[in-house]
């Protein structure tokens, strides 16, 4: 199984670590770090030296109740440091819902389109599809950033999740949208109440049924704070579990804040399952 992106064909027989750079003063849990563009780029190098396979910047939080960022605004945080990390050599990400950041984006040589809004904002989809062979990722979400904590999903959400995606990848497929260009993701804490959430994950093989690569964002989520009363900066251990059960249940690429200890632990998974890793041997 592959990914096909802008400059990589990503070879998903191993999981895939996307690791998160948000360029913005109020991310969930590490806003404000790396507003600088050098900042942001150290981080990047950082990330790469710590195995990242795919950096994904993000210029604009998602936050429950975070107002909008103007597209200026988005693109000026954006680009300079986009610049710069298409240089690293890693294949790299932008998480936007604007066409026009995504034109941007792509005009400069941005591999995937990280869409939380599953490229449901007028002319997203024709963004994509006007590239030749961009990665995407769609994301699932009920609701809006603004107001998707006060009114949550309702009932079972795994076929809701998979009857949305399924409908969204018909609608890219109907521009002409290659299918191994097309990643799913059934966006952890978007508009779902915890139980949601875990039942997501506890179920997550009836998201692979369709043969779409599976990306998880689990990464300091609210839920994992809701199991083990853990605050948003002391969630590194439930996050790297949660990352290797997504992993063991048949998830690709796994979308983490913390790269070095996410790396590791599938290091771990891989050498079970006889795969090679790169640690040192004693
Ligand atoms: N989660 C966030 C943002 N983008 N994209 C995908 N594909 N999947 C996710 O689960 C996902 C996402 C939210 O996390 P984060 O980027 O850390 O925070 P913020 O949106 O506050 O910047």
């Amino acid at each position: 199984m592959h990914w096909q992106t802008t400059r990589f064909r990503i070879d998903l027989t191993r999981p895939r670590v996307m690791g998160i750079v948000n360029l913005t003063p109020d991310s969930f849990s590490d806003g404000g770090q790396h507003l600088a563009p050098q900042d942001a780029l150290r981080r990047c190098e950082q990330m790469v030296a710590e195995g990242v396979h795919i950096l994904d910047l993000g210029a604009e939080s998602t936050r429950p109740g975070t107002p909008p960022v103007p597209l200026a605004e988005e693109l000026e945080r954006l680009l300079p440091v986009l610049r710069d990390a298409l240089t690293l050599g890693v294949p790299v990400s932008v998480d936007t819902y604007k066409p026009e950041v995504m034109r941007r984006a792509l005009a400069l040589g941005a591999d995937i389109v990280n869409d939380v809004w599953a490229l449901r904002q007028p002319g997203a989809r024709e963004a994509v599809a006007a590239h030749p062979s961009c990665g995407v990722c769609l994301m699932h979400m009920h609701g809006e950033p603004q107001t998707m904590q006060r009114t949550p999903m309702a009932g079972d959400a795994v076929p809701q999740v998979l009857a949305f995606l399924q409908r969204e990848t018909q609608a890219l497929h109907a521009l002409g949208v290659a299918r191994e260009r097309i990643t799913w993701d059934p966006g952890i804490g978007f508009g779902k109440s915890p139980a949601q959430n875990f039942a997501l994950l506890a179920r997550q093989a009836e998201l692979l049924a369709d043969g779409h690569p599976l990306l998880a964002g689990w990464s300091r989520k609210s839920s994992l704070g809701h199991a083990t009363g853990a605050p948003t900066n002391d969630r590194l251990v439930p996050s790297v579990a949660a990352a290797v059960l997504a992993v063991e249940r048949g998830a690709r690429i796994v979308r983490v804040h913390d790269v070095r200890e996410t790396v590791a632990a599938l290091q771990v998974w891989q050498a079970m399952h006889g795969q090679e890793t790169t640690g040192a041997t004693p």
